[in-house]
């Protein structure tokens, strides 16, 4: 079973992600993994952090001569911030540094520490602060490369940034890619820059949508026969676990449910070129849990992140009396990021249920049964 888990503290020395069950014979290019780093770690908004790391992956095992082996894939990336908190993430007893004790609402702060009964909130923000995506990262750029193996690309554009929307409808596009807030709309980026810049001056935060397409997916992946295989809830979990994302949505499901049926759904042709083909996409590209051959298209609304300069009201878990929330670095928007990171997660789903239906041991097997099954699609049987 194809799989992925991550190691690593935002302050620790390094994050570390093993990639299990990656078939065989992929070329690796590191290069585009490094560049998709990159990629995340771009976009105005983002706090000092960014400027202290430079983040790329070590590969440790799994690959040889330049291609996958079969056998698990280790990577590991670096903090660079770790030189500035040795010792206060020491994995020895040392003198102990000073405690966080003021929980951030809408952190994991206070359900951690009461959780796993910690009296200091660093042993939870560490390891649920959001730089672990750095790690999924990665591991989802080597999942973007099998995919395109078979011609799967897979985009990410911002919609929306606080109560400003993108207007054109552009998608993976070098505008895009050379856009500070991965957005191809000029006059709603300079709105939306400048709003970033008054939320930073008054030490508050802003959350947005994000919109993460997939194109030329064949028709197939996952299935209606169980709750736990049906593509859509697969989509639905993997989005929701990026720290931030609060809620999904698979084509425009919340203005589908306000229409009629007839309006909504998407007609079926057929013709000799074509085979069988639909004019619109209200789907998203997912009927019963299966995706439909058509792009596959997500959108996401991301709460604003909750460590601010401004804090609010809390309570100290020591004392119990009432306080302001702990003070942390922290980014004014993530908005961009999360596309990177959403495209990275959508990524590594469709691998999933790709090796799921075609084999798994060998990029050269999957190949020819992928042959078999596309003509057999293509006869319209
Ligand atoms: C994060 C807080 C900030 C972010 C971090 C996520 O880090 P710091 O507390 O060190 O300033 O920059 O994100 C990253 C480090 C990253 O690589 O994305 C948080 O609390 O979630």
């Amino acid at each position: 079973m194809f799989r992925i888990l991550t190691a690593g503290e935002s302050h620790g020395p390094l994050g570390s992600v093993i990639i299990d069950s990656l078939p065989a014979g992929l070329a690796i290019d590191i290069d585009y993994i490094n560049n998709e780093l990159k990629r995340r770690q771009h976009g105005y908004g983002r706090g000092a952090r960014m400027k202290i790391e430079q983040d790329s992956v070590e590969i440790y095992s799994g690959v040889r001569f330049g291609q996958s082996t079969g056998a698990p894939v280790l990577l590991t990336v670096v903090n660079r911030d770790h030189n500035n908190w040795k010792e206060n993430m020491s994995i020895n007893k040392v003198q102990a540094s000073q405690a966080v004790t003021a929980a951030r609402p809408g952190h994991a702060d206070l359900s951690g520490a009461l959780k796993y009964g910690r009296d200091d909130i660093r042993d939870i923000l560490e390891r649920a602060s959001a730089r672990e995506t750095v790690l999924r990262t990665a591991a989802g750029a080597l999942c973007k490369l099998f995919l395109q193996e078979f011609g799967i690309k897979i985009f990410s554009r911002t919609i929306a940034i606080g109560s400003i929307n993108v207007q054109k409808e552009i998608r993976g596009s070098s505008e895009i890619e050379s856009s500070r807030l991965r957005c191809a709309d000029p006059d709603a980026e300079t709105e939306m820059i400048k709003l970033i810049e008054q939320y930073g001056e008054i030490g508050d935060s802003l959350g947005g949508i994000t919109e993460i397409i997939a194109d030329n997916v064949c028709i197939g992946l996952g299935s209606y026969v169980q709750y736990d295989r049906r593509l859509d809830g697969l989509i639905g979990q993997a989005m929701l676990s990026i720290p931030s994302v609060k809620g999904v949505e698979i084509g425009p499901a919340s203005e589908n449910s306000s229409l009629a049926g007839s309006l909504v759904h998407d007609e079926i042709f057929h013709d000799q070129e074509k085979g069988f083909f639909r004019k619109t996409n209200r789907a998203g590209g997912i009927e019963g849990g299966i995706s439909n051959g058509q792009p596959i298209c997500v959108r996401l609304a991301i709460k604003p992140i909750p460590t601010l300069k401004k804090p609010l009201h809390t309570v100290d878990i020591k004392t119990k009396q009432a306080c302001s929330a702990q003070k942390e670095r922290a980014d004014v928007c993530v908005v961009p990021a999360v596309g990177v990171i959403a495209e990275a997660m959508l990524a590594i789903v469709l691998t999933n249920v790709f090796l799921d239906k075609f084999g798994s041991d060998s990029l050269l097997d999957i190949k020819s049964v992928f042959k078999v099954y596309q003509s057999r699609i293509a006869n319209g049987k």
